[in-house]
């Protein structure tokens, strides 16, 4: 079957035809010709304007590990007329759930999260009360592949959340109303470099799922301390995975007017156990953070 071009030259994945290169080309491989500048240009004028239109977004998702992976496949899923843009400082989005634990391939996921996975489509191995993906990675590309087709959301990777936009209205109540960024290597180099100005996106919700204390984890978190939003960290508990996973589902929430925390993000603001690896809390919370999102766009 031909690829379906539509009137916008944009192209839909029902050509199924194998792509055989010695029976196509019989030997002589050739390529379509191009400028080098045409390279640039494709990529250059789509990327800015990415950028120009989610300036002003419906939602932002900082972090996609699986916590904001999560959430984002609900809320795009749930909400299609949403603006949904997600952050991620690493080149590579997944957060840690390219891996089940301890550097190990095999995801446990406790029932029932599981049905999740039935949603998505990732075929797993029933342990009775939990299940096991063969490998984290599958989990985790899957969702992935799935958030990255929906037409309303944006992945900018590479890019890092430097600081929150905070807002105050006439009585003085402070609400977070979007996200300062940059590119992560700026970011990371502001000790030695002067003046790499940032740039803002403002949304009415921000979901932050920037994961556990680290090199760049629970920023949000962190941020509202030290901006006087919030007193101080609860700081993540030791090991628990029964009382874990349900306070990180049962916590997820918006913690601050404008700002949800998902994941293990919200460990580190209540001071709420961590579960190790297991995944289906993640899950949960990501999809709670969605819901979330929704009552306070529709209210
Ligand atoms: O790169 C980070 C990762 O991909 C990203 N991130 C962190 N700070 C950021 C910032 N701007 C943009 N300032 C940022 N992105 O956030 C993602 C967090 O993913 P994660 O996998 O670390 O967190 P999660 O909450 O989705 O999953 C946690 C998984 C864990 S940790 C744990 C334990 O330690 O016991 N158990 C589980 C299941």
């Amino acid at each position: 079957m031909a690829p379906v071009a539509t009137a916008d030259n944009t192209h839909n994945s029902s050509d199924v035809q194998k792509y055989d290169i010695l029976e196509d080309y019989k030997g002589s491989y050739r390529f379509a010709p191009i400028e080098e500048a045409q390279v640039s240009r494709a990529m250059i004028k789509r990327y800015f304007n990415t950028m120009y239109e989610r300036a002003v977004s419906d939602v932002v998702i900082v972090g996609a590990g699986s916590a904001g992976l999560s959430c984002a496949y609900r809320l795009a899923n749930d909400r299609p007329d949403l603006k949904i843009t997600i952050l991620e400082a690493n080149v590579a989005p997944g957060g840690g759930a390219w891996l089940g634990g301890q550097l190990m391939t095999p995801m446990v996921i406790r029932k029932p999260a599981d049905r999740f996975l039935r949603e998505i489509g990732v075929d797993y191995e029933d342990e009775g009360p939990f299940v096991v993906v063969k490998h984290a990675a599958l989990f985790t590309s899957t969702l992935l592949s799935k958030v990255l087709a929906m037409p309303n959301v944006v992945l900018m990777n590479a890019t890092a959340v430097e600081d929150l936009i905070v807002h105050s209205d006439f009585e003085g109540k402070q609400r977070v109303a979007g996200v300062v960024t940059n590119w992560t290597l700026v970011a990371l180099n502001h000790d030695t470099q002067s003046c790499m100005d940032p740039n803002t996106i403002t949304a009415p919700v921000i979901i932050s799922a920037t994961g556990h204390d680290g090199p760049m984890g629970a920023f949000s978190a962190k941020r509202l301390v030290s901006a006087g939003l919030l007193k101080e960290l609860g700081n993540m508990r030791g090991l628990d995975m029964n009382r874990a996973e349900p306070a990180i589902v049962n916590g997820t929430r918006e913690v601050t007017p404008g700002l949800i925390l998902t994941g293990m993000e919200l460990s580190e603001h209540d001071g709420s156990n961590r579960m190790g690896p297991t995944f289906g809390a993640m899950i949960g919370s990501g999809i709670k953070a969605a819901k979330e999102a929704e009552r306070i766009l529709d209210t």
